[in-house]
């Protein structure tokens, strides 16, 4: 994939967070998230990709948009496979949160695991350092002794990032038991992933169950910055979601390593903060123009480009998804 791509995608994920950023706090997730989803779809449109959506807002009965086996793009080579999450965080968003993103990673056909919202995964990540020093099947003591080791600290100076959710009560236990830090968020493992491989987030480690989807993205992410991640996919157990499981025993037991879940170097990255977080500024509205803070990475040459634009708006503003579209198709 040509390095020009980055401009295209980062633009993909601007116009989500400037569409589904007039929400923020409107307590109105559903909306916040179509209006993310509009302005990604239309801004998709024109970058010269044939992509497959491997990862998006749902099956198609569901989803009318950005839905997974919908082809996106001109049309024109490469081939790609695309992972979307037009708003990671919907209830961060609708509560005025810190973390919520536009986010997507691309990659070759073939190269992101399909993992759909049906599913949970299990995930361990890591950054740089202690890449390699982690296993999801091991103890949580022995993961935080490793990454300790690698980064050569005490347990004690480690934070671990967690879902805050009564399913992870034991595994809280056991990381207070073990001595390290606790960092529990309400939504956002995306973005939590991620921060384990940036210095000056503060966070160590990820442990815990979250969204199936989330931990593809999270570990294109992750393959890019040098850091590690395992992960396995869980079932569902209740819901209309655990209905539609049609998941074999296998490939609800491999152990999937960070080359299961984004495969090869040949990857794209690229997220928009929506409201203020770890990593990324959330969009800030002036008038006729705002402005986004992005992260667009390449996993061929490993850059991060840290992008902040500054954007003019048309003059109607456009809480309404359908004016946000018809507005990002005319420019
Ligand atoms: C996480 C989180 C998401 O879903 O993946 C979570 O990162 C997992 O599902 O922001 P539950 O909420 O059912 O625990 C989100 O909260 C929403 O997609």
């Amino acid at each position: 994939m040509e390095r020009e791509l980055s401009l295209e995608f980062v633009r993909v994920t601007e116009a989500a967070a400037l569409s589904s950023g007039r929400w923020m706090g409107r307590g109105n997730k559903e909306a916040a998230d179509q209006a993310a989803v509009d302005a990604m779809r239309a801004v998709f449109d024109t970058v010269n990709i044939n992509g497959t959506v491997v990862i998006g807002e749902g099956e198609k009965d569901e989803a009318p948009m950005l839905y997974i086996g919908e082809k996106v793009g001109t049309g024109s080579e490469p081939v790609v496979d695309v992972a979307v999450d037009p708003l990671e965080g919907t209830n961060l968003v609708a509560k005025g949160l810190p973390n919520a993103l536009a986010v997507l990673a691309i990659a070759p056909k073939g190269c992101l695991l399909k993992a759909p919202d049906i599913f949970y995964m299990n995930k361990i990540a890591v950054g740089p350092q202690a890449r390699g020093c982690i296993e999801l099947d091991a103890t949580v003591e022995d993961n935080l002794k490793a990454v300790a080791k690698a980064k050569k600290r005490e347990i004690s100076d480690l934070t671990a990032i967690i879902l805050e959710r009564p399913r992870h009560e034991k595994l809280m236990a056991e990381i207070r038991a073990a001595g390290a830090r606790v960092k529990l968020i309400s939504d956002g493992d995306v973005s939590a992933a991620i921060a384990t491989a940036i210095d000056y987030s503060g966070v160590d480690i990820l442990f815990g169950i979250g969204g199936a989807p989330e931990g593809v993205l999270a570990a294109a992410a992750l393959k890019i910055l040098g850091g590690d991640m395992q992960a396995r996919l869980v079932p569902r157990e209740t819901g209309a979601a655990a209905q539609r499981q049609r998941t074999d025993q296998q490939s609800l037991s491999r152990l999937l390593q960070l080359d299961d879940l984004a495969k090869g170097e040949d990857l794209f990255f690229a997220a928009t903060g929506i409201t203020d977080g770890d990593m990324l500024d959330g969009v800030r509205y002036r008038g006729k123009t705002a402005e986004t803070h992005s992260l667009v990475m390449r996993g061929v040459t490993g850059t991060i480009r840290n992008v902040r634009a500054t954007h003019t708006l048309a003059r109607k503003p456009h809480f309404v998804s359908r004016d946000a579209e018809c507005r990002l198709k005319n420019n």
